[in-house]
């Protein structure tokens, strides 16, 4: 379990269509130029790059109104990650999954699922990402993943990978949360998941959260996964994402989250999604992202 046994592999997924706005499909290059392998690298990993999986770039605009937007190539890009973690997690390795927007989630969950049946999230986020396509307003995917990873949402996302490892909600966190649906609201409370919301971290600190956050999704799980939406961050931090939210988290409050994850040893995977270089000022938010995969894997400043 621990991340400083295994061996990772970066997999990149250029997935724009579930954020419907360009730009964030750039992600995984982008972290790449802000040295990520180099970092694993200096921190004693052994890191293999599976490149990019491939995505349709010639997808026609949807109808206005529609609900699940690009639907059919999201589900098909996120079969395709469910299998490749699936895969390189099998062989022993730590899946690094670089988005791409948030919808990738479902692909890289399903895939650790099928490895790790009872399974922990931790899922840094501005947004919660419960929406179903009943639910919805944007009919933007990126906020459905989470639903669909409980099992709720359109059958073609629930069913990717099988139904039968599940992710179950009370072993699921959400941190930084400051925008959530009417919908989301009423999902998040009915089905039971904690979230930890920028009051929470004001109120008691980002040390008593996350001992409390780790403390739930280790409890009854073989491993945990991390998915980090860079909008957690605030803005100022992190400007170079598609729905910034202001009052995120800051720098220090983020990157010391990551710090205290490696100290449990509880990661078995992760992702870094949302991050869009278009949007971007010379590259700050994908050299925070890198900053803070460094933090989770155990950088130090001594
Ligand atoms: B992200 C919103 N809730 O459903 C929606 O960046 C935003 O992966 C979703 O967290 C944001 O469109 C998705 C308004
Ligand atoms: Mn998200
Ligand atoms: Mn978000
Ligand atoms: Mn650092």
């Amino acid at each position: 379990n621990a991340v400083k046994k295994t061996d990772i592999t970066v997999i990149g997924v250029p997935l724009h269509y579930g954020a419907d706005r360009k730009g964030v499909d750039l992600g995984p290059d982008a972290i790449r130029g802000a040295n990520l392998h180099e970092r694993l690298h200096a921190l004693g990993y052994a890191v293999e790059d599976a490149g990019d999986l491939r995505v349709d770039r010639t997808l026609q605009p949807p109808a206005p109104g529609e609900k699940l937007k690009y639907l059919a190539e999201i589900a098909r890009v996120n079969k395709e990650l469910y299998a490749a973690v699936a895969d390189h997690m099998g062989k022993g390795r730590f899946p690094l999954v670089l988005g791409g927007d948030h919808s990738i989630a479902i692909g890289t969950i399903k895939g650790v699922l099928s490895r790790v049946k009872r399974l922990g999230v931790i899922w840094f986020d501005a947004h919660t990402d419960v929406n179903t396509e009943a639910t919805t307003a944007s009919g933007n995917i990126h906020g459905m993943s989470l639903a669909a990873v409980l099992g709720y949402g359109h059958p073609d996302l629930v069913s990717i990978g099988g139904t039968d490892a599940k992710l179950r909600p009370e072993n699921v966190v959400i941190i930084g949360a400051r925008s959530v649906d009417p919908g989301e609201r009423a999902f998040l409370k009915e089905k039971g998941v904690k979230v930890f919301t920028m009051h929470d971290i004001d109120k008691h600190g980002m040390k008593q959260v996350m001992e409390d956050a780790m403390a739930i999704v280790a409890d009854g799980t073989d491993g945990v996964h991390l998915s980090l939406d860079l909008d957690s961050m605030d803005p100022g931090d992190a400007p170079g994402v598609g729905t910034p939210v202001t009052g995120g988290m800051s720098y220090r409050e983020c990157h010391f989250a990551m710090e205290l994850l490696y100290e449990r040893q509880l990661l078995v995977s992760a992702e870094v999604v949302e991050v869009n270089p278009m949007l971007d000022h010379h590259n700050k938010t994908a050299v925070a992202a890198v900053e803070l995969i460094g933090s989770a894997f155990g950088e130090r400043i001594l």
